[in-house]
């Protein structure tokens, strides 16, 4: 493959914008030299500026669960872009879109549309403070709730059980009121509250983990959550930003039927531009200002061309059999990785839920962050490289998944598939 012009690109861009891009991960830093630079998307498919097709895994990183320009989706905004881009005001289509959330998601009652996930997580956290008088939070190693500085938090020396920055710029006062805990261990989290009593403000979980790579949430860890947040008087979190209208219409919270207090969404209720969303029991979201006093605001919430794009896409994720035949996709793909892995000879960890999946390079089960870290990231270099120089554009990290969405073809599978069986074998001669 020719990449020319995304070099040339990378190497201006560099110039101008931090690491050339606008969001670390797309830098390929974990995967090569450079990153290809993409002129268009179209169905499945990407097409970078030196003219090469790839299937494309990443679909925006979820909110493409229809591929890209899916057509009821581009005529939505198109007509809205008629009527102007944005107002400032209130608009009918964002109570429309706030009534498809409500009736979508089991325990939301009441919703407020943002323009990214970090917003949505950020504005939950700052709620579940103000309505519980409480500061600190518990979030799990391993999982990624968007960039705010109280959720840049890794966890501290074994000694330590509240957090410590995992960025600079985050000050120690701010760190020093996040405490973190091991995802699938509901007794790490039972110590902080023993640790912290009547201190901790809310539990923040992403209920299928999907920035460690895809780990399931073990039985009994998210009604653990569920039991014993409500015991001690803080607010269940359920980052849904990646599971959110991508588990099921209902999100994760409908799989495993558990009710959060509040839910964190994104990605795919934008429809392919910018959104995010936070809501859950009315009289929590009430203390929302300007009807309540937890100050929270934004010149782009609501946006009418996001909410069209958010209501084509979910009238469209909507209709039956949508989600069965993603998943079916989704498992014939898996199942072919897995037989190519084998054939090779490569030892890998498998983890599948929906139209997610991440391929771990070690042959530890993984369903911990302590797994998922035994993983290696220089096979997964090699598989990455070698999809990717057959037109196969994965997520460019071991600790991320791949995205299936309903425009990838079974040809595309099986072409997939084919590609992974050389792959794997450029893995195996390491
Ligand atoms: P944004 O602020 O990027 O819209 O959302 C933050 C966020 C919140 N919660 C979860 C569970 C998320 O996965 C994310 C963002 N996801 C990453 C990919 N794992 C976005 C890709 C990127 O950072 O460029």
């Amino acid at each position: 493959m020719e990449y020319t012009n995304s070099k040339r690109l990378f190497e201006e861009a560099c110039e101008l914008i931090p690491g050339g891009v606008n969001s670390p991960v797309r830098a390929f830093k974990a995967v090569g030299d450079y990153p290809v630079f993409i002129e268009r998307g179209e169905g499945a498919y990407l097409y970078d500026v030196d003219g090469n097709k790839y299937v494309d895994y990443i679909c925006s990183w979820g909110p493409l669960l229809l591929g890209h320009q899916p057509e009821t989706v581009s005529k939505a905004v198109m007509e809205a872009l008629t009527k102007g881009s944005t107002y400032g005001a209130p608009t009918g289509i964002e109570v429309e879109m706030a009534k498809k959330i409500v009736d979508a998601v089991p325990s939301v009652e009441m919703v407020r549309m943002v323009s990214s996930g970090t917003e949505a997580t950020m504005s939950a956290l700052r709620l579940a403070r103000g309505y519980t008088g409480r500061n600190k939070i518990v979030k799990f190693e391993g999982c990624y709730h968007g960039h705010a500085d109280h959720l840049l938090i890794k966890a501290g020396s074994g000694a330590l059980t509240f957090g410590v920055p995992s960025s600079p710029g985050v000050p120690e006062s701010i760190a020093s009121e996040t405490l973190t805990a091991q995802y699938n261990d509901i007794d790490s989290v039972k110590a902080l509250f023993a640790q912290y009593p009547d201190q901790i403000a809310a539990v923040i979980v992403e209920p299928i983990a999907g920035n460690m790579g895809l780990v399931l949430p073990k039985e009994g860890f998210l009604e653990g959550l569920r039991e014993v947040t409500a015991e001690h008087g803080a607010l269940l979190i359920f980052d849904e930003v990646i599971s959110g209208f991508r588990a099921s219409f209902g999100g994760a919270q409908k799989v495993y039927n558990i009710m959060p207090d509040l839910t964190c969404m994104g990605k795919i209720i934008g429809g392919g531009l910018p959104v995010g969303a936070y809501g859950g029991k009315k009289e929590i979201m009430m203390h929302v200002a300007p009807v309540g006093p937890v100050y929270q605001a934004g010149t782009l919430s609501g946006n009418p061309l996001a909410m069209a794009a958010g209501m084509a896409i979910l009238d469209e994720l909507a209709k039956p059999g949508v989600y069965e035949e993603i998943e079916a996709k989704t498992k014939k793909l898996v199942q072919g990785l897995q037989a190519a892995a084998d054939k090779a000879g490569v030892k890998i960890a498998l983890n599948q839920s929906a139209s997610l999946f991440t391929i771990f390079f070690t042959e530890t089960p993984v369903d911990s962050y302590q797994a998922a870290m035994t993983s290696n990231t220089e096979q997964f270099k090699v598989f990455f490289q070698a999809m990717l120089g057959q037109g196969f554009y994965l997520p460019p990290s071991q600790f991320e998944c791949w995205f299936v969405s309903q425009a990838h073809s079974d040809e595309d599978i099986e072409n997939t598939i084919k590609a992974a069986e050389i792959a794997f074998q450029a893995v195996a001669a390491l």
